[in-house]
């Protein structure tokens, strides 16, 4: 009984000092601060033909703050143009760097529906931005060289 109320005390007096130093920091470290500047995507009509129907995912890895900033996935249009569009307001932030890394769910001659592949089965593209300094359109060809890794996450 005396070892339960000290470990509830003893859980009682942490919460506190921790409810304390994050109110004492200001600083909220699961919700760092979103950049200020929008980053688009959007495919050229030439994915029409190959990836009609199929999924596109795009990850955004931040290298100032080492996490995934933000990912959407995507229906390639077989007629519409563009194919593809994604937004994502508020995603980049002055003098920051990403990483964009982009995958098509093709399986084209093997891989597996719903998972990324790796290139000769899934197409798949990567892209270096570096301090940006207003917002970002990306309009991507399928023609880009695809030898880069789009599905692994890149070491931040
Ligand atoms: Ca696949």
């Amino acid at each position: 009984m005396r070892h339960s109320l000290f470990v509830s005390t003893l859980c009682m007096a942490l919460l506190v000092t921790l409810g304390a130093c994050g109110e004492d920091t200001g600083i909220d470290f699961a919700a760092p601060p979103p950049g200020p500047y929008l980053l688009t995507v959007q495919g050229d009509v030439d994915f029409q033909m190959p990836h009609g129907g199929q999924t596109l995912t795009v990850s955004v890895y931040s290298q100032n703050l080492g996490f995934l900033a933000a990912q959407q996935t995507v229906t390639i249009s077989a007629t519409e143009d563009p194919p593809f569009f994604l937004s994502f307001p508020r995603l980049l932030a002055e003098g920051s760097a990403y990483d964009v890394l982009f995958w098509i769910d093709s399986n084209d001659g093997g891989g597996t529906p719903g998972v990324c592949d790796p290139p000769e089965f899934d197409h798949q593209w990567s892209v270096f931005l570096s301090g940006p300094r207003g917002e970002i359109e990306l309009h991507w060809n399928h023609d880009e060289p695809s030898d880069s890794d789009g599905c692994t996450p890149p070491v931040l």
